[in-house]
């Protein structure tokens, strides 16, 4: 009997790993393609209170198919990039759409979906020049919007875990520099954190992480990732070189593709894979 708990327990142990290392590859084809007859999750619009820019501000709220207030659940915060706003993850990378396939497939574990406009101030539409000065420097104030109101709302509306184990902070281009310095620089905040072709806005290494040390201790998965023909490749090398010369556990994913939703589709697909689940670091930089 017990050598028959032991087999069965190898064999799950085994197909466990398997499965884990399957995680870190391009999405299939279709993956992005609304399915007929199958589960969907609910997308909605919350408004909340910014005590930060001093209105009321929309972000989009997509719930797992199934989704129960008797259920308590884990929360990505998933952050658009300088032409982007609240509906960007929908419109341009039907996020909805590649998560519902991912439930319909069993590949995800049930998880809440915030989209926020990373722009945070009075007016935050991506309109006019998207680079000027104010616009930008809004991207860094939504670090305050963050943590400080839009978190606390949605923990306060939904049924989710408040620790930092179940929350993760991710995004594309000048949402993935938000990630990469909101989430490195609140490490008792956000245990899962991920930069999609991260921007220029992303803080240089030394600031981005002053202690190495304790991003080994306290991050589950720190997910780097670019398109090969991106532009901006620099900015995830680099932060990239500065991990691996500090032993920081992370995933450098560098996958065919430019600065565009294909890649960041795709990024979506496998990063939202790894989430909440137990980690298995042996797959990282494989
Ligand atoms: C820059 C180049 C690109 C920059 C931001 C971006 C703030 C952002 C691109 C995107 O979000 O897609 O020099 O500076």
């Amino acid at each position: 009997m017990k050598k028959i708990t032991l087999l069965a327990l190898f064999i799950l142990g085994i197909s466990q790993f398997v499965h884990s290392q399957d995680i870190i590859q391009q999405a299939p084809e279709g993956f992005d393609e609304e399915q007929v007859s199958i589960e969907r999750g609910t997308v909605d619009t919350v408004v909340y209170n910014s005590e930060t820019v001093g209105t009321e501000r929309e972000a989009i709220i997509y719930t797992p198919p199934g989704f129960t207030e008797s259920k308590k659940y884990p929360v990505l915060y998933l952050l658009h990039g300088i032409g982007g706003d609240q509906y960007a993850w929908l419109k341009n990378g039907n996020a909805n759409v590649v998560l519902d396939n991912l439930y319909a497939d069993g590949k995800i574990e049930p998880m809440i979906v915030v989209m926020p406009n990373g722009r945070a101030m009075k007016d935050d539409r991506a309109t006019g020049d998207i680079f000027a000065p104010d616009k930008v420097k809004a991207f860094a104030t939504f670090e305050q919007d963050l943590l400080n109101n839009l978190v606390p709302f949605i923990e306060e509306k939904y049924p989710v875990y408040t620790d930092s184990e179940h929350r993760a902070l991710a995004g594309l281009s000048m949402g993935g520099g938000q990630s990469l310095n909101f989430g490195l620089g609140n490490l008792n905040t956000f245990d899962w954190v991920g930069g999609f072709s991260s921007a220029p806005n992303t803080s240089e290494p030394e600031q981005l992480l002053s202690d190495p040390q304790q991003a080994k201790e306290k991050l589950k998965v720190l997910w780097i990732s670019c398109g090969d023909e991106d532009g901006l490749m620099r900015i995830s090398k680099r932060t990239h070189q500065y991990l691996e010369e500090h032993d920081v556990p992370h995933i450098f994913y560098v996958e065919p593709g430019g600065h565009d939703f294909e890649v960041w589709k795709n990024d979506l697909y496998i990063f939202s894979q790894l989430l909440f689940k137990p980690v298995d670091r042996s797959i990282f930089n494989k």
